[in-house]
């Protein structure tokens, strides 16, 4: 098989480029190693920045988006037992994102490709690329029991963070920049109301918790665990009693979470991580395969499609001129956005969490920070440009 632009992986950073090649009239083919179910169910990501929305929507996928996501103009941080509502409109020029899961953005990408666009294959799991500083490079993978060949004028590698395509760049011209968190995530699905209109982030003593949701009747909570901890240790009732400890209120003693079945438990462990250059040749990378922030700024999903957006600009612009101008500079372009979004993440998960052994110094550190946010539109407005999305 042959191809102008073969994608390694149907998440959204491969799916979405997909999309925006084939509005263009470039053709691909998308290689996904899972089967559709378990790429369409995968929990993830909740939150759009305005310009994936953008994307999402002139790339014809936005239209149950637009029906079923929920915009939001702010967040609410918790923090010494107290609220504080941060608004984005006013501190951002007008800006704001959108709850609409990851899943939902995928079923979406998914039916339009399968209806309309290049092929689309499933259990098809990529072994290795080979020829990347040729002309011709060549995909090396498995579909119904048998090796195959797709060659390309251009490999993307959109298989994430334990994806292959990583490893074709020859390991003396890559430099990984890596950082790992002493604590993890347990996060659930529950059949309950949203606990308030907006996101909760909250700083406690007993470690950070986040309430999200889904729908108007499905609620996502976070509850900081340390590393390795068995989900099946956190009962319902002990997650439940832990998310009211933590989002609990000096000024509504009485406030507690609306409870109901929790229908999913994992625990997610946290981690930093840049692979530069982010291409090498004809092979280039995009999403997680390049990079990863902890979940805390809601940045990977939205990074993902940024460098998707950034390089459908740019294979376009080859295909109709010949020239690879937008190609050579695309790893640049995208390496600011993603450092810029490393720091956010970072700092928004080194201010809210509680670190194993932290000293009483570094919580009044805290506490410090998150205090000036709630107190200076300058560091609330720093706060709300980074959440809602810099233009890089
Ligand atoms: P994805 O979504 O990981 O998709 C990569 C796809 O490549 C496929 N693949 C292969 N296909 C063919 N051959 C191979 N050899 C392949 N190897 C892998 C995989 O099956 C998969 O379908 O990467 P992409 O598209 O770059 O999208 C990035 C986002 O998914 C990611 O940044 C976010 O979901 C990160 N993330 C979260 N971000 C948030 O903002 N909030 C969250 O709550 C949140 N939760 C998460 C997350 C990432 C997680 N990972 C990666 C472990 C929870 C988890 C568990
Ligand atoms: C989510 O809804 O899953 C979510 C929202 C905000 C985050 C992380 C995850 O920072």
């Amino acid at each position: 098989m042959h191809t102008t632009v073969g994608i390694v992986g149907g998440g959204p950073a491969g799916l979405l480029l997909a999309r925006l090649l084939h509005n263009a009239g470039v053709d691909s083919v998308v290689l996904e190693r899972r089967d559709r179910a378990y790429v369409e169910q995968r929990q993830r990501a909740g939150i759009l920045e305005q310009a994936t929305v953008d994307a999402l929507r002139s790339a014809g996928a936005g239209q149950r988006m637009d029906r079923e996501g929920m915009p939001h103009h702010g967040i609410e941080l918790r923090f010494g037992r107290r609220a504080h509502r941060v608004d984005f409109p006013s501190l951002s020029g007008g800006r704001g994102v959108m709850v609409y899961a990851q899943t939902e953005v995928v079923k979406d990408l998914i039916a339009l490709q399968l209806a309309d666009g290049g092929p689309l294959l499933f259990d098809a799991e990529v072994r290795s690329v080979e020829g990347a500083d040729g002309d011709s490079p060549a995909i090396r993978y498995v579909h119904e029991g048998r090796e195959q060949t797709l060659t390309c004028a251009y490999v993307i590698g959109c298989d994430g963070f334990h994806g292959v395509v990583r490893h074709a760049l020859p390991a003396s011209l890559r430099t990984a920049y890596e950082r790992t968190y002493p604590y993890s995530w347990l996060g659930i699905l529950a059949e309950a109301p949203p606990v308030y209109e907006e996101l909760i982030y909250a700083h406690s003593e007993r470690g950070f918790a986040l309430a999200s949701m889904r729908s108007a009747s499905v609620t996502r909570l976070y509850l900081q665990v340390p590393n390795d901890t068995d989900p099946a240790s956190w009962s319902d009732a002990r997650i439940w009693d832990e998310l009211d400890a933590r989002f609990a209120l000096d000024a509504d003693p009485r406030w507690r979470l609306e409870r109901g079945p929790v229908t999913s438990k994992a625990v997610l462990p946290m981690r930093s991580h840049v692979t530069e250059p982010m291409s090498h040749g004809r092979l280039f990378l995009a999403g997680d395969a390049a990079h990863i922030v902890p979940p805390t700024g809601a940045k990977g999903l939205n990074l993902a499609a940024a460098d998707v957006i950034v390089l459908a600009r740019a294979l376009i612009e080859w295909r109709r001129t010949g020239s690879t101008e937008l190609l050579d500079a695309y790893s640049d372009t995208c390496l600011r956005r993603v450092w810029r979004a490393e720091h956010f993440s970072h700092f928004m998960t080194t201010t809210l969490h509680a670190a194993p052994a932290q000293s009483p110094f570094e919580t009044r550190l805290q506490l410090s920070q998150l205090e000036r946010v709630a107190s200076s539109p300058h560091a609330a407005a720093e706060l709300a440009e980074n959440y809602t999305g810099l233009s890089l």
